[in-house]
């Protein structure tokens, strides 16, 4: 697929104009959900939208549109514009460009077709420990009713956030759209080893994560013997290699479980830590195996706290489903890459994105393009701009032979 140089210079052009927002001393970027940093990238965003003449408008969750008309009918384009903390420039950025091409090609061509570019906020966990919030928050997902006592990295409720930006907790569900689609970076390593350029996903793995609680006892760790301690932080220890030991057994059904996040306290040199909190994260796409790993881990923390006189509480903070694309987009989609003689491959993906709030409320389908050795969510993230428009290519063409 030949790409006019014009729509890689605008592409190149676009990357460059979100890229130094957030950037971090190591080369990444962090730009955190309801952060000033992630305000400025919607900034840009909107900025953007302006330059192609299209409308702008802002929802009651902060959630950025970019609209080439008012019709209260049409295609949603979309994802986000948050990063995990010293990630990279393309996760969830490649779609919002993605997006603003598409309105470019319309556009050029004269085509009515009506379509949103919707940047939502705080897709990613890693401010809240909480994922999809402004997509999930606007199409009443499950898990978003009741999430004002969330709390920041920075140690701000998410209530608080809000009441001083006006946003609301509750604000009216989206509707009017047709079918939701989003391009976004593998984060694997499939495309590019297997040298396609565009991958159709066919289910999310559902993310579900857990908050486990470690109370034992904050002692002076050169006066209390080894036979006498309550070490939160040991027990953590067991918990986590247990927990790769049961992803490792899942994995024939391409499951996955990590540990992310490990707080002590009061995480101190010498002092035996009394209270440790770890975040988990398991994911699937087999219910059953997602089942079967949530149990064991509440069967084995259990059993190692008892063992370790450490008192065990646990958080069930996020319960996504896997969840299947439309057969009917993913179908369309093939037939357009073909059309276009775009090599494509059906795949699943193991990362959640904002398409998991749209897949209960509309027609939704994904598109991947490779990153560089699979690397994501990190500096060395990479991904071309080819790639980026042959991506944007499928879904324009897509969207053609919808309207048509
Ligand atoms: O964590 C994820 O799956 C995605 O990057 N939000
Ligand atoms: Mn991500
Ligand atoms: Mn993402």
């Amino acid at each position: 697929m030949e790409h006019g140089i014009g729509d890689i210079q605008y592409c190149e052009k676009l990357f460059a104009d979100f890229y130094d927002i957030g950037s971090t001393e190591n080369g990444g970027v962090t730009r955190l959900g309801y952060t000033e940093q992630e305000d400025k990238m919607h900034e840009m965003m909107a900025k953007l939208g302006t330059e192609l003449d299209c409308l702008v408008d802002r929802d009651q969750v902060g959630n950025t549109y970019v609209m080439n008309s008012q019709d209260t009918d049409y295609y949603l384009i979309g994802s986000h514009l948050d990063s995990v903390i010293e990630g990279g420039r393309y996760d969830g950025v490649a779609g919002i460009i993605a997006g603003l091409m598409v309105l470019k090609w319309a556009k050029e061509d004269g085509l009515k077709l009506p379509v949103r570019v919707g940047a939502f906020r705080c897709e990613e966990s890693s401010n809240f420990g909480c994922c999809t919030i402004g997509s999930g928050l606007i199409t009443k997902e499950i898990y978003k009713q009741d999430i004002g006592g969330l709390v920041s990295k920075a140690g701000e409720s998410l209530e608080n956030i809000f009441r001083s930006r006006q946003y609301s907790l509750h604000p009216a569900r989206i509707s009017g759209i047709r079918q939701y689609l989003e391009l976004h970076i593998e984060q694997g390593k499939v495309l590019e080893e297997s040298g396609t350029p565009v991958g159709i996903v066919q289910t999310i793995a559902g993310p579900r994560r857990f908050k486990l609680y470690l109370r034992g006892m904050a002692e002076h760790s050169g006066a209390t013997p080894m036979c006498m301690r309550n070490d939160a932080m040991c027990a953590a220890a067991e918990i986590i290699l247990e927990l790769e030991r049961i992803g490792n057994k899942e994995a024939v059904y391409q499951s996955v479980a990590t540990v992310g996040v490990v707080n002590n306290h009061p995480n101190a040199l010498n002092v035996i830590p009394g209270e440790v909190e770890l975040g988990v994260d398991i994911r699937g796409i087999e219910s059953a195996s997602l089942d079967r790993m949530e149990r064991s881990m509440r069967e084995l923390a259990g059993r190692i706290c008892e063992k370790r006189g450490i008192e065990y509480l646990e958080e069930k903070t996020s319960d996504i489903p896997p969840i299947d694309m439309s057969t009917k987009v993913q179908i369309g989609l093939e037939q357009a890459a073909r059309r276009l003689g775009t090599g494509s491959r059906k795949m699943i993906s193991g990362a959640g994105h904002d398409a998991m709030s749209f897949a209960g409320i509309c027609d939704t389908g994904m598109v991947f393009i490779p990153c560089m050795k699979g690397v994501s969510h990190n500096r060395a993230e990479f991904a071309s701009i080819f790639h980026i428009c042959e991506g944007a290519r499928v879904i324009y063409e897509y969207l053609k032979g919808e309207i048509a």
